[in-house]
């Protein structure tokens, strides 16, 4: 008999990180593996879509040096109540690529000031372990490949990645269109029911496919719920097809 995935409970047992558990209990409690990344160039956007979809999501994904108008008082602070008032995490999609000082500085300062906001950040762990050290107080999603076509994340990559990806104590989990070992969080994007490309490079799969084939704990959805005609409703039909296809796999 194959083996079946573990649940969001008992990976809740055996992880250590308290942003990978919260995101855990929150998947729990709304029966929902949905994370919509919100590709707005208006605070206006970004906030009227992050109230609407935000009771069926478990993350709302940012990226948040897209805004025309970011403005720390009038983007993130009622960014962080919708988040309070909805009950889901800030992951920002800064992806750092960097050497250790620099994310610190990346991380901390200039206009967005990550490190006061965002549960979560992603980053990819190409300057080596000792370049996610400076991500404290946050937890780390590490890129450990991509979604798009002729991406350079390839088997060997992948596989000194995850070495990095599976010892560091700051990550939570990782980004990927592969299986990982069960006690990182596996993120996947690249999720579209309508359409399997962009045709800019961007690859899509359905919410089902990945989580059957890659045992995806969150599904990442941009385009296909914030470009639908009525984005509430679509956050709701991935959030049910996730949901159906995490309990299949069980
Ligand atoms: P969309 O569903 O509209 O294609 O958006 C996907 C989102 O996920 C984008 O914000 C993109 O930056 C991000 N993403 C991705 O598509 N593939 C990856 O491998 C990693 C990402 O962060």
């Amino acid at each position: 008999q194959e083996k079946k995935r573990l649940s969001y409970e008992q990976k809740l047992e055996i992880t250590e990180h308290s942003f990978a558990k919260k995101i855990l209990e929150i998947a729990i409690e709304k029966r929902s593996n949905l994370i919509a990344s919100a590709d707005f160039i208006t605070t206006q956007e970004l906030l009227n879509f992050a109230d609407i979809v935000g009771p069926h999501i478990v993350a709302l994904k940012t990226h948040i040096d897209i805004l025309n108008d970011f403005d720390a008082d009038e983007t993130i602070l009622p960014l962080k109540d919708l988040a309070a008032k909805h009950n889901f995490l800030l992951m920002e999609d800064r992806k750092f690529a960097d050497i250790g000082n620099t994310q610190e500085l990346q991380f901390s300062y200039g206009t967005f000031k990550i490190s006061n906001w965002a549960d979560l950040i992603t980053s990819h762990v190409i300057g080596g372990s000792k370049s996610l050290d400076c991500f404290v107080n946050a937890g780390i999603v590490a890129i450990l490949g991509m979604s798009s076509e002729g991406t350079l994340t390839d088997s060997h990559y992948r596989e000194e990645a995850l070495k990095i990806i599976e010892n560091h104590p700051n990550i939570v989990g990782c980004v990927a269109q592969n299986k990982v070992p069960d006690n990182i969080l596996l993120f996947t994007p690249g999720v579209n029911l309508g359409t399997s490309g962009d045709g800019k490079g961007q690859q899509y799969n359905s919410p089902e496919h990945v989580i059957k084939n890659y045992n995806t704990d969150f599904i990442i959805v941009g385009r296909g719920i914030y470009k639908a005609d009525d984005p509430e409703l679509e956050a709701l039909r991935y959030k049910t097809e996730g949901w159906q296809a995490y309990q299949d796999a069980l």
